[in-house]
């Protein structure tokens, strides 16, 4: 269990206030869960105090909800398949400034807070970066008093458990709901019509005019959950607002009353499959039916509502895109361009050009992967068959889009079939990145590096034809849950030596630890607090793996979904050099390092798995060999989530940010631990790019081949012959996998994957091995030199401010959104 204290260095809370805390958290116990103090156990005094806190959001909640309404603001939309919440008690007490009283009412109870906090389990809607993103952003939209509202599906099972049974993944289900969920609140009042299918009917309306009436064969309902978004120091509160999907008819009672009772439920399961389970995707097609419903069924719901906001509010759709701005989260809400157009044209009788024009002024569009297997395609086929009428719409946006097209490139039949809508390669789709990006106003990339290659690639000919319309927002992270919440040892020691405003203003405040750097009794204590990070999460690795790890040793920490791209294979080839320089020289004075692995891989990409094993079978050989005794460990956390990361990242050293050049969109775990001291070994590829450019030069561990070099690399031919001849180390490593050494039980099991890495080394795993390994025994040395790398840690520290969240949204404001945000 993680030990640390939650909160440091903040002023006691009044006994008054601690009081009326308790007396409302015995009170929910009474009148909620129905329990007295002593029959009650830590799950039902999570609940209470859950219930408790919740209780004093909503005032600020109904406050700001009023404001909206009273002053007609302007409010930004951000719909998003995925929510990467993890837990929300620390999140909602710290904006509100409540944890020092509950913790007392409490204690005071005879009750730990920290221990109860772990029993919350993660809201674990989303997949990873993407999903986090969403929630970092909410939050900083809430904290710099943007109105602003989240819309989502409430999935009943988030992303999977995974349990590693004998070195393999295995996915259970995840019961994120099972005992209750007590921060949302059920508005059965609020349902939407959803349908699918059916057919399309020409109606003649006034004069010449025809009016397209959809006739869907299925229709099922999305009723919402709201749960309150509270901002720092609880100066706004928003709304996450997720659809749950449940059938019109709850029963066939005529096929029921046949005695066929499972069939009368049919429609029930088909309904509710909807929002049964988030796709455990990141960064690949789903591709399955089942998908584009939930997207469908997500973004209607949301404009639906939206859309009866306004006009409720002001009575007049055509002010829509003055009051209005969506954001789409990836492709993934795209099909929303198509309904927009449908909901002002078919049911607001606005005329197409006008429809077009406002939808156009009202999306924007945030691409999040330029990896062609995530870039979102449906068969045309399969869109006419769910939503006929929106293929209509689509087919006539793309007429008139390419009109324009031939207009400004006459004859130029390859630039069409570019950037037209439809793909007409072997079955036809539709492309979901070209819809987004003809109905928005802006469309960002998340780093820098991300949005030039975006220009130059998949978006080269659209930017050219519809030129200004790309924009660049690099991510950013919120440092109220990744620095605040996650370390509170970092952030007392940061509050009592540069002071308490660090926790408003970090962007600012952070600077001027830059000094600090330089004195020795300040990198004493910071290295300090770090070591105690580092024993919570050598107890937390002994508690879960049985494994003990010294704190001492320098934590090497590889977190991220496990995906070839991010190249946790470099990692582990490098380990087993190591490993094997080690028993070559076992009496040298190696420094001791743990090698920290965690991540899910998707449940149908076997090579990610195989690598997952991989990592299992040369920790089970390194951690027992005795000639290595303590100098090297390999340690495999099992069910990485946003609540392990919050262990692991105030602890680790050093930070792998290793991604093939050009393959990763961003990176956003690279900044977390950047910002809690870890040194970064990366290439330059993301927001790896601007990180350099933050901590400077010296402070950052640059290997590798640059975009370019592994552009041209491919082009060559992508045999790594060459590279392994070159390197006798590599060679010997992939020698090893291969003769079955780590897999004695089945000598096989490595010999596809060791021959991919000779022959088709897309992934330049062997091309940049023999640079990084160079970084790595760098960093060996500078490891031994512990003020040295100490001073550059707290420079890290010092000069990450710019990736605040806080930043970014601010930015979204003023250049894509133009909503006015509170002064900083
Ligand atoms: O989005 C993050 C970035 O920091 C990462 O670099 C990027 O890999 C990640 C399909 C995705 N891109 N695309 C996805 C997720 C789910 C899915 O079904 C694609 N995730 C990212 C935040 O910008």
């Amino acid at each position: 269990m993680n030990d640390q204290p939650h909160s440091a260095n903040v002023t006691l809370p009044r006994d008054e206030d601690v009081g009326r805390l308790r007396a409302a958290i015995l009170e929910k116990l009474a009148y909620t869960i129905g329990k007295r103090r002593v029959t009650a156990n830590d799950h039902d005094w999570f609940v209470a105090t859950a219930l408790a806190v919740r209780d004093r959001v909503v005032d600020g909640w109904m406050a700001s909800i009023e404001q909206a309404y009273r002053q007609e603001e302007r409010r930004v939309y951000y719909l998003s398949l995925e929510f990467l919440v993890g837990r929300l008690l620390f999140d909602n007490m710290q904006g509100l400034g409540l944890t020092e009283t509950v913790r007392a009412a409490l204690s005071g109870l005879g009750v730990d807070l920290d221990r109860l906090a772990q029993l919350e389990p993660d809201a674990a809607l989303g997949n990873g970066g993407l999903g986090r993103l969403a929630a970092c952003y909410m939050e900083s939209m809430a904290s710099v008093g943007i109105p602003a509202h989240g819309y989502g599906i409430r999935y009943e099972h988030g992303l999977f458990r995974q349990v590693i049974v004998n070195g393999w993944q295995h996915e259970y289900p995840e019961e994120w709901l099972s005992a209750g969920n007590p921060w949302e609140f059920h508005r059965p009042e609020v349902v939407h019509e959803i349908g699918f299918g059916g057919t399309v009917h020409a109606v003649p309306v006034a004069g010449h005019m025809v009016r397209q009436v959809w006739h869907p064969a299925e229709k099922i309902e999305a009723v919402a959950y709201d749960t309150p978004v509270v901002g720092w120091r609880g100066r706004r509160v928003n709304t996450l607002r997720l659809w749950s999907a449940r059938p019109a008819d709850p029963l066939r009672l005529d096929t029921f009353n046949l005695g066929d009772h499972a069939g009368a439920l049919v429609d029930q399961i088909r309904a509710e499959s909807i929002s049964k389970v988030l796709y455990p995707s990141d960064e690949s097609l789903a591709g399955q039916e089942l998908r584009l419903r939930q997207e469908y069924f997500f973004a209607s719901a949301s404009l639906q509502d939206l859309v009866r906001r306004h006009v409720g509010a002001s009575g007049d759709i055509r002010t829509l895109p003055d009051k209005v701005a969506i954001q789409l989260n990836d492709t993934h809400p795209a099909i929303g361009v198509a309904e927009m157009m449908r909901i002002l044209v078919d049911l607001h009788d606005i005329p197409w050009d006008e429809a077009w024009r406002m939808t156009q002024a009202i999306f924007c569009y945030t691409n999040h992967t330029l990896l062609p297997e995530a870039l979102e395609s449906w068969p045309v086929v399969l869109m006419e068959r769910l939503l006929p009428r929106h293929m209509q719409i689509i087919y006539l946006i793309n007429a008139l889009h390419l009109d324009r097209v031939r207009a400004a490139a006459p004859g130029d039949e390859a630039v069409l079939s570019r950037v037209s809508l439809i793909e007409e390669n072997h079955d036809r789709r539709v492309r979901m990145g070209h819809l987004a990006f003809v109905g928005s106003r802006r469309i960002n990339g998340v780093s820098a590096l991300h949005t030039d290659l975006l220009k130059e690639t998949v978006f080269h000919d659209l930017n050219t034809l519809l030129p200004g319309r790309i924009v660049n927002k690099t991510n950013g992270i919120t440092f109220r849950r990744w620095l605040q919440q996650a370390n509170p040892r970092l952030t007392g020691l940061l509050v009592d030596t540069i002071g308490p405003d660090v926790l408003d203003r970090p962007e600012i405040a952070l600077e001027r630890l830059e000094p600090l750097a330089e004195d020795a009794g300040f990198r004493r204590d910071f290295a300090a607090a770090r070591r105690a990070n580092k024993q919570a999460l050598a107890t937390l690795i002994r508690e879960r793996l049985e494994l003990r790890v010294d704190p001492d040793a320098m934590f090497d920490v590889h977190i991220k979904r496990i995906h070839e791209y991010k190249r946790q294979l470099l990692n582990i080839l490098e380990t087993i050099a190591l490993y094997y320089s080690i028993r070559a020289q076992p009496t040298r004075d190696w420094a001791p390092r743990v090698k920290i692995f965690a991540g899910k891989a998707a449940a149908s990409y076997h090579r990610a798995k195989l690598i997952i094993k991989l990592a299992h079978d040369v920790a089970r050989v390194v951690n027992t060999d005795p000639t290595v005794r303590d100098r090297l460990k390999v340690v495999f956390l099992p069910n990485y989530g946003v609540s392990l990361a919050e262990s692991i990242i105030p602890a680790a050293d050093l930070s792998e940010q290793i991604s093939t050049a050009g393959m990763e969109a961003s990176g956003t775990g690279n900044m977390k631990l950047a910002l809690n001291g870890s040194l970064t070994i990366a290439t330059l590829d993301g927001a790896n790019v601007e990180l350099r450019e933050h901590v400077g030069e010296d402070n950052i561990f640059i290997f590798g081949l640059t975009t370019e070099e592994v552009e041209a690399r491919r082009r060559q031919g992508i045999s790594a012959e060459a590279a392994i001849a070159a390197s006798p180390r590599l060679a010997e490593v992939l020698g090893a996998i291969e003769s079955g050494l780590f897999s004695p039980d089945e000598r096989d099991r490595y010999r596809d994957l060791v021959s991919t890495l000779r022959h088709h080394d897309h992934f330049m795993v062997c091309a940049d091995f023999e640079s990084y390994c160079q970084m790595q025994s760098y960093l060996h040395g500078l490891w031994r030199e512990p003020e040295a790398w100490w001073r550059k840690s707290i420079l890290n520290v010092a000069r990450v401010g710019w990736f605040s969240s806080d930043r970014a949204i601010r930015e979204y404001a003023d250049d894509i959104w133009r909503v006015p945000v509170l002064p900083q």
